[in-house]
């Protein structure tokens, strides 16, 4: 009985997925130690700290009491579903990042939920709510409670709602009837999120079955997690994402219009302003621009020096000769990754104003990240005219 009244809860607030697992050791830790070894995870060294690994294998290390974990789906596609690609002198910025930050949306409402089920049980009841904050297999867990299964994308998809959504996980110490593991694969031949990864980040399912991704390669972590340079080689690939990337997604069948609907959330509407700025409108935020452009958004994350870079990457990849100025500017950017990333843009671009203001910069240059940078693009540009 309780169980369906917390569905009918979780319905309540907005979740429209919503099942219960049991809080066994993870199935597939093995999986996740080897993908570690290999180095797929690159700088996101939280992820394979020990004592961390540990807990993602065992909920009880997390909560020694834990008794079972409800699982919930917060949908966040808004109303704006431009055409992603057609403007190379718009920025595209991932839909998850359009509104407000999930992290505070989803565990108000897993709050929420813990409430209503003390209130439902009338007595203490320990409950610890997780939405990307702490070390938990969330779309294992999601598999476990029945929400979907893991795609070739490495997404958790349901075969109805598709995967735009966020996975919320509340820890209990109460016993619940635990819901049915979802155990197909609705995949099948469909290969065209492989196909589509515009990096090759995506290697398919190995032979357990488990889909793999080498995140090193993946936009979202180059754009997101990754603090430095992004490498030269991937540049390209990258086109105009400049916060995260949703293209395995698009593609992905189950994400068509037939099944993805809109989000009723309020605090995932796109706000203006992750939609309506060009890149060149982008480039000129200083640091108290930015401050306002990212608050209270995940944009948050990638700082402003990360965002600038990636904006100069898809400025050189937009190749006009109308983003030269924005990027001459850039050239003298407080920080380094900004001018290095803005020299190779201008390399990329190659006109003579281009080529001007790298050998007047290459002048003053001291940093010598920034001077290979620049010494990289005026060889690149000789190249290409040569
Ligand atoms: C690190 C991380 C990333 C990294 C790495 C992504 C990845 N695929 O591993 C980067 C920065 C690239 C990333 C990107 C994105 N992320 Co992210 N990310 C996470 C995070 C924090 C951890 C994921 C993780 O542990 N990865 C390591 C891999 C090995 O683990 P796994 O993905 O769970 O894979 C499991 C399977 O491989 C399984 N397995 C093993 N053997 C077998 C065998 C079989 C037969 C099967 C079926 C499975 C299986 O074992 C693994 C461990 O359980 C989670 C939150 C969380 N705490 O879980 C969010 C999370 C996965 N991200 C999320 C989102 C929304 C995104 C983006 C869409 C954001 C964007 N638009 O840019 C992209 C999507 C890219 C993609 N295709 O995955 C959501 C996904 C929701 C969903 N529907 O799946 C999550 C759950 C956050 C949340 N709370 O909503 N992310
Ligand atoms: S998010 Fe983009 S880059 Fe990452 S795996 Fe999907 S398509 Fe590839
Ligand atoms: S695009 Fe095809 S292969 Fe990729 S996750 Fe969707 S259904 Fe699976």
């Amino acid at each position: 009985m309780l169980g369906e009244e917390i569905r009918a809860e979780a319905r309540g607030l907005g979740f429209s997925l919503v099942g219960i697992a049991r809080p066994d050791p993870s199935e597939h830790l093995s999986f996740y130690r080897r993908w570690l070894d290999e180095g797929r995870h690159g700088e996101m060294g939280y992820l394979a700290r020990p004592d961390a690994v540990a807990r993602r294998g065992d909920l009880r290390q997390t909560m020694a009491d834990v008794r079972s974990v409800i699982v919930v789906a917060l949908e966040y596609l808004s109303d704006a579903r431009p055409e992603e690609t057609a403007d190379a002198g718009s920025g595209v910025i991932a839909r998850y990042a359009r509104g407000r930050d999930y992290h505070r949306v989803v565990k108000a409402k897993l709050e929420k939920m813990a409430a209503a089920v003390r209130a439902r049980v009338g007595g203490e009841v320990t409950a610890r709510a997780y939405v990307d904050t702490g070390p938990i297999l969330e779309r294992e867990l999601a598999r476990r409670a029945g929400l979907g299964w893991f795609g070739k994308n490495t997404m958790l998809i349901h075969p109805r709602r598709g995967s735009w959504f966020f996975l919320g996980a509340l820890l209990l110490d109460i016993d619940l009837d635990p819901d049915e593991a979802f155990e197909t694969d609705h995949c099948g031949t469909c290969s065209r999120c492989l196909d589509a990864c515009p990096t090759g980040a995506l290697l398919g399912r190995e032979a357990s079955g488990a889909p793999v991704m080498d995140a090193t390669r993946c936009i979202s972590y180059l754009t997101i997690e990754h603090r430095g340079p992004i490498p030269r080689e991937l540049r390209t690939a990258i086109g105009n994402r400049i916060y995260g990337c949703d293209i395995c997604q698009e593609v992905c069948p189950f994400n068509g219009p037939k099944f993805a609907e809109a989000s009723s959330e309020p605090d995932f509407k796109a706000r203006a302003h992750t939609t309506d700025r060009t890149l060149i409108d982008l480039m000129a935020m200083d640091e108290a621009a930015w401050d306002e452009f990212s608050r209270g958004s995940a944009l948050r994350r990638a700082k402003r020096d990360g965002f600038m870079r990636n904006v100069a990457v898809a400025l050189g990849n937009w190749g006009s000769a109308e983003a030269v100025p924005s990027l001459v500017s850039a050239l003298v950017d407080t920080e380094p990754l900004v001018r290095g990333h803005a020299a190779w843009a201008l390399g990329r671009i190659g006109t003579s104003a281009a080529r001007a203001a790298l050998d007047a910069r290459l002048e003053a240059e001291v940093d010598l990240d920034v001077r290979e940078e620049i010494e990289l693009a005026l060889a690149a540009d000789s190249g290409k005219s040569g």
